[in-house]
Parts: C-alpha cells; structure tokens; sequence
C-alpha cells in the first residue's frame, strides 16, 4: 500500500510539469476568451492538488465556556453568549460587571462588541423580543477623549476601530449631545455608546446615563492598551 500510494504520489507529480506551461498557452491564444477558458478548466486539478499540502487544517474552536442562566442568549451567526442587563448601570460599572460575570478559567467577558451590522440587528431584534422596547442598552463601543469629530476615533473595547459615520447609527448620531446641554461638535459630551432598544441603531451618550446593558462573552480579553484609552 505504501509503496503503491509512494507510486501515485510520484505519476501524480509528473503529471503535473505539463500543467505548468498551461499559462503560456493562455497569454498567446489568439481566441482570447475560450483559450483563456481552457486553460482554467484544465488546471485546477492541478492547483487544489498542489495547493492543498500545505494549508494546515481549519482549527477546531473550542466550545466557549460562558456563564448560563436567565438573562444569557445567543444569536444567529454568532458563537458568543450574551447577557442582557435587567439593573441600570453607568458605562463604566457596567463594563465592571460584565468583566466580573466572567467564570473561573472561563471565557473573557465585556460589554458587547457588536461590530458588525447584523450583530447590531440581532441584538436590537432581542431588545424588542424581551419587552424592554425603549430601554437603551450600553455597548461595549467608547470614544477617547478629545476627537476630531463626534463621529471620529471610536473604539471598540477589544481593541479594533468602532462604526465611524454610517448606517450603524440612529439619524443624526454620534452628535455628541449635538449643543443641547453643552456646545455643539466635540466637546466630550457623549463618549459612550448605546444601543437603542426601540430600533437597530446606536447613540453616543454621557457616561453618567444609567442604562441597562449588554455583555458579551467570547473569549476576547480587554486589552490594557484599548483600556487606558476610555475617558475618565
Ligand atoms: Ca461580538
Ligand atoms: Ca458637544
Ligand atoms: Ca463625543
Ligand atoms: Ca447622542
């Protein structure tokens, strides 16, 4: 068997060499399309063959090991657990107990990093499917002091850049308060964000806002360098 499977390896290697000068065949053809055609069709054996060696097996994620209990919900596409706050916290504490509802050897926890718009959807849909429809929800989204813009700079609290302008947030949001209780542009008025439990939209609000909140468990720590941005 060995030898045998030894033995095809080496044909299936030589056959291959041929393969190799299909390109030229396709560059020169003068029927442009259906040359090009061809040459497509004949080589992907050739290609998964070679190509396959050496991709390394797509690894197996673990199961995440994530708090239960009333309150923790999943959502589609998603392997992360989620946990909807029925207290109202500032942003600040909240993100103190997400952080504590993390098990012993368990996955990393946070305020809810929903950095794509259909994790924005599906959690606002989970807004209005627990009756809490008009209750604003803290986000695990901030933005560092002093920025260009009430849109500008964003930060998720895993580390990656936040929604900047854009369909992510409600009509006429981030605006930093847009003047109503201080001056209007960036004056660190709101630096906090909020998903709206009536709507798949997010606000900017002040930190001091007490809202009930997110958490989200998926294995990703805080890192101390995203946490040293978030304003005091
Ligand atoms: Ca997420
Ligand atoms: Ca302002
Ligand atoms: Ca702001
Ligand atoms: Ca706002």
């Amino acid at each position: 068997m060995r030898m045998g499977l030894a033995g095809l390896l080496l044909a299936a290697g030589c056959s291959f060499a041929p393969s190799s000068a299909a390109p030229i065949d396709a560059g020169g053809g003068g029927g442009g399309g259906s040359s090009h055609a061809a040459g497509e069709a004949g080589e992907p054996d050739a290609r998964e063959a070679s190509d396959a060696a050496p991709v390394p097996d797509a690894p197996v994620t673990p199961a995440l090991s994530c708090p239960s209990g009333p309150g923790w919900f999943q959502i589609a596409d998603s392997e992360s657990w989620y946990f909807a706050s029925t207290s109202f916290r500032t942003w600040r504490t909240a993100e103190t107990e997400c952080e504590a509802l993390q098990t012993a050897g368990g996955a990393a926890m946070h305020l809810a990093v929903a950095d794509t718009l259909v994790e924005v959807v599906d959690l606002a849909v989970r807004d209005q499917d627990n009756n809490v429809l008009g209750n604003s929800y803290w986000i695990g989204m901030f933005q560092p002091t002093d920025q260009a813009a009430p849109d500008a700079g964003w930060l998720w609290i895993t580390g990656s850049a936040g929604y900047g302008s854009g369909s992510a947030w409600s009509s006429g949001e981030p605006n930093d308060d847009g003047g109503l209780f201080s001056q209007a542009g960036e004056s660190n008025d709101e630096n906090f964000g909020e998903l709206y439990g009536d709507g798949a939209s997010l606000n900017d609000e002040a930190e001091t806002n007490f809202d009930r909140y997110l958490c989200e468990c998926d294995g990703v720590p805080v890192p101390a360098a995203t946490r040293a941005l978030i304003p005091h």
